[in-house]
């Protein structure tokens, strides 16, 4: 690493699975989905909230009380410890709506996805903390209605803060990619932006990512030894 001044790692819910949370496509788990009978392309879209906002809110709530029963595992940890020691620019992008960064201690995250534990007023456009479950449908602390939604970025909508993470991407060196399967887009078209950029591209994954063809290297097992890893 010793060329490499500015860095982006983007990370998905591989790095999180060894926390206990469950990822998104895992097709070996017999499941093949994320929760019961539903994929999550069938929970997560503003239509299928519009459509049945009670088994919606339903999903976010039991997701939000889990996350919070979870603990940061040793990828969060290095990824933290890395945060807190590297000079040059760093920036986390995370597609997770877990806090598990956060807690590991990192401060440079950015959540491209949305936050489990923020609800968004569709009234007041506020995103206040929020821990609790919204099937009860609790009225917005900013303006007082009941128009309280998950702050999750659902299939169709625009995923948050893009120009920072292209800023981010022009001025680095290296790209990682931890524990993401590459299936969702924008984030699955980061490695080519890279390419693009003549940036370094490192992908670190379970298996072969659908995009592993693109990155310069790839390491293939478990976020937990391959990021401790990497960092050291
Ligand atoms: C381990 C491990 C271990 C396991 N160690 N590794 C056709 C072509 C191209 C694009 C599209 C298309 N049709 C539609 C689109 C766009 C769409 C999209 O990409 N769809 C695809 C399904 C094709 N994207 C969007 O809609 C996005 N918005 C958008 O494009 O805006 C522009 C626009 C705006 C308006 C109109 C039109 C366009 C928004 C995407 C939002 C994604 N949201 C979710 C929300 C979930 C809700 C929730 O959290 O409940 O974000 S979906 C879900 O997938 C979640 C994740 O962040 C995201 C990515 O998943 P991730 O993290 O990669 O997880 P997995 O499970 O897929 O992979 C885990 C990996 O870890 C695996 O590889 C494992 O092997 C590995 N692993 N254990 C290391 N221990």
């Amino acid at each position: 690493m010793s060329s490499i001044r500015n860095i982006v790692i983007l990370t998905g819910a591989g790095v999180s699975a060894e926390s206990g949370i469950d990822t998104f496509r895992d097709a070996n788990d017999g499941r093949g989905g994320l929760w019961e009978q539903h994929r999550v392309e069938d929970v997560a879209t503003p239509e299928a909230f519009a459509r049945d906002p009670d088994l919606v809110l339903r999903f976010y709530d039991m997701r939000r009380e889990a996350i919070q029963t979870k603990a940061p595992n040793a990828a969060h940890r290095a990824l933290a410890k890395l945060d807190a020691e590297w000079e040059g620019e760093l920036l986390i992008v995370t597609q997770n709506v877990d806090d598990l960064h956060e807690r590991a201690g990192a401060k440079r995250v950015l959540h491209m996805h949305g936050e489990h534990l923020n609800a968004w007023c569709t009234a007041c456009d506020a995103r206040p903390r929020w821990t609790g479950p919204l099937i009860d449908r609790p009225a917005c602390p900013e303006c007082g209605k009941a128009a309280l939604r998950p702050d999750i970025v659902w299939f169709g909508e625009m995923p948050y803060r893009m120009e920072e993470i292209f800023a981010a991407l022009e001025q680095a060196d290296l790209f990682v990619s931890i524990g993401t399967s590459g299936a969702v887009y924008p984030a699955a078209g980061f490695v080519r932006n890279a390419r693009e950029l003549g940036i370094e591209t490192l992908e670190l994954n379970l298996e072969p990512s659908q995009g592993t063809a693109w990155f310069d290297e790839a390491r293939h097992g478990p976020a937990t030894e391959l990021v401790p890893a990497w960092v050291e």
